[in-house]
């Protein structure tokens, strides 16, 4: 279908900034292999900090990367399944209030007056501008959801009866997953930060402010996955050459996470001792209700696969797996959400050992926990941007993609890169081995009195997976921006492979309908977070003073 220049422009702008950012977050991601290895023994490469660079990693791969793609791709899907643009306006405020957040803290980490890494966890003080800047980037979208949500009813009117396509389902529900839960962070940001950070308070309720950061902090992780889940059940089955076993599967797994991706965060907080054991134990159950509907798509997409591999002329038991387009290269959408699969077995079985709140605390910030969210946020997640960002950039742009070798090719190495890198991590993180430590300093350096050297092997192997992730970036580099620079050579348009249902399913209201399990989501998240904030009143101790990375001692606020 045809979108105006407008709508066009916005998307890819929304697609462009955030993969040239990009490029500084991988170059960060290989420098963190290289200090934890031991390679160099030094606090600082290219006058920027071990703690800055990664912030700068997380915040620009995990945040920002994630938050613009979200909003081109919801704008996409809700163009191309409604068939409607939504409001220009609000998608043009929803735009510059999310690249001048970005700007604004981009500013502030490269300054070095921002190395509180993602999580921004007081007492670790930050420049203003940093927490500024996030929270104009989580407003921005916010503008661009009111929009939606405005051209999704303007759709319901005039198509009474008519089931909300899946897809729409989808960025609808992510969208209000993520405008809750990032109500808790705005509150948490311009209430006890900023005013903390522009020193009008000395002090901060450190147990408040990190639970209404994993009130958010868990919920985003969801609102990471669910354009990926989108691109599994609405696009991935038609890519394979199939059907889709189940759209009411799709539908059930969609509603759960409206309910359950939210009171759960305080699975991140498990050590702490602010939160009394009941409100553990209680979100620690939440936890193992929130890998169901994983469960239920690992199921439906497996079938839908093996439909797709069956059609294909697959024999056997197992036959289907090696019948799919692994390698077409003018189908490489294919690549990058079954590699994004593969790794999440690992990635959703990781997570459920986190969950569990006695071996939870045999891994808590050890490098398992990166090994874990590697295998999630960097592989379904990150793979399905990667693969829709240059699907849309053709399309909308009307080029053809330049080196598609490469891009096929991209996938596959990153999916060998993670599972070396995330075993590297997970072997070490059971030994014991630190999360966000530059190791290099000591427990990896043969000179340091602090040596580990059983810690080498496993940050070595972390090394070597890093490298071939780095080598699978800039081949998608490559191949992107020569894509960008190549000559238009057809009309610009939006198409989506959009997948039939293998068989016509009983219409279920209850899945059609926002308003029951809206009901069901307050309620859940009542129960689950009026223990937790009593409990940060309770039990804590005497607000902390500002802290930076580079020191034991309290900041003096005088000369922050
Ligand atoms: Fe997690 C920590 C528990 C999912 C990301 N998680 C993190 C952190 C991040 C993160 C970033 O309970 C660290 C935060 C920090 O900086 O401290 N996580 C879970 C659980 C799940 C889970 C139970 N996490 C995710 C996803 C993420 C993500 C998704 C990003 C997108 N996580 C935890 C816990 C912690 C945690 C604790 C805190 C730990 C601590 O102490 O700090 C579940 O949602 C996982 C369910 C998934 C499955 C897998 C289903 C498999 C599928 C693939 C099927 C394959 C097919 C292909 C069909 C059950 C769908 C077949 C075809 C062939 C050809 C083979």
């Amino acid at each position: 279908m045809k979108v105006s220049k407008s709508f066009r422009n916005i998307i890819l702008i929304e697609l462009l900034m955030p993969v040239t950012l990009l490029i500084f977050g991988i170059y960060h991601g290989l420098m963190q292999v290289i200090y934890r290895s031991g390679v160099i023994h030094e606090s600082a490469m290219a006058k920027i900090d071990y703690y800055q660079g990664l912030t700068l990693h997380g915040v620009i791969n995990a945040v920002v990367l994630t938050t613009f793609f979200a909003v081109a791709f919801g704008h996409a899907t809700i163009i191309f399944y409604l068939k409607k643009e939504p409001g220009k306006l609000m998608a043009r405020i929803s735009m510059w209030l999310m690249i001048i957040g970005t700007l604004m803290a981009a500013a502030a980490m490269f300054s070095g007056q921002a190395s509180v890494l993602y999580t921004f966890y007081p007492p670790l003080m930050a420049t203003p501008f940093f927490y500024a800047g996030a929270a104009l980037l989580i407003v921005g979208s916010w503008f661009a959801f009111f929009g939606w949500i405005k051209t999704f009813r303007e759709w319901k009117k005039e198509n009474p009866g008519v089931k909300t396509p899946l897809a729409v389902l989808g960025t609808i529900i992510n969208f209000t997953v993520w405008f809750v839960c990032t109500l808790a962070v705005a509150y948490e940001v311009l209430v006890l930060l900023l005013p903390w950070s522009l020193g009008f308070v000395k002090t901060i309720n450190v147990p408040l402010a990190r639970m209404l950061f994993w009130f958010f902090g868990h919920a985003l992780v969801y609102f990471w996955l669910l354009p990926s889940y989108i691109m599994f059940y609405a696009m991935l089955p038609k890519i394979a050459g199939g059907k889709l076993y189940s759209e009411n599967a799709g539908r059930l797994a969609l509603f759960i996470f409206l309910i359950l991706s939210v009171p759960v965060g305080v699975h991140h907080q498990f050590s702490e001792p602010v939160f009394e054991k009941s409100t553990k134990i209680l979100q620690s159950a939440l936890t193992y209700f929130i890998a169901i509907p994983s469960f239920i798509t690992a199921f439906t997409i497996a079938a839908s696969l093996e439909y797709a591999g069956r059609k294909r002329g697959a024999k056997g038991l197992f036959g289907w797996m090696k019948k799919l387009p692994y390698w077409d290269k003018n189908n490489f959408l294919f690549a990058y959400l079954i590699c994004g699969l593969i790794l999440f077995i690992f990635g959703g079985a990781t997570g459920i050992v986190n969950a569990s709140y006695s071996l939870n605390s045999m891994v808590h910030n050890t490098d398992w926990m990166p090994g874990h969210f590697h295998m999630t946020v960097a592989g379904p997640v990150f793979l399905a941007i990667l693969g829709m960002s240059i699907y849309l950039l053709s399309k909308l742009t009307g080029k053809e993609i330049k080196y598609k070798n490469f891009v096929t090719i991209v996938p596959y190495l990153w999916l060998i890169g993670v599972l070396i890198f995330s075993t590297g991590l997970m072997w070490g993180g059971v030994m014991g081995e630190p999360r966000r430590t530059n190791l290099g300093m000591t427990y990896t350096n043969p000179d340091s009195s602090l040596y580990h050297p059983e810690w080498v092997p496993t940050t070595m192997l972390t090394l070597v997976g890093g490298i071939i992730m780095t080598v699978s970036a800039v081949l998608y580099f490559w191949a992107f921006f020569a894509t960008v620079f190549n000559k238009k050579s057809f009309e610009p348009h939006l198409d989506f492979p959009t997948a039939e249902v293998v068989h016509e399913e009983k219409e279920l209201s209850i899945l059609n309908n926002f308003k029951p399990w809206l009901v069901v989501m307050v309620i859940v998240i009542l129960v689950a977070y009026i223990p937790a904030l009593m409990d940060t009143f309770k039990y804590n101790g005497p607000d902390a003073p500002p802290y930076k990375t580079d020191n034991p001692m309290p900041v003096d606020l005088n000369n922050f």
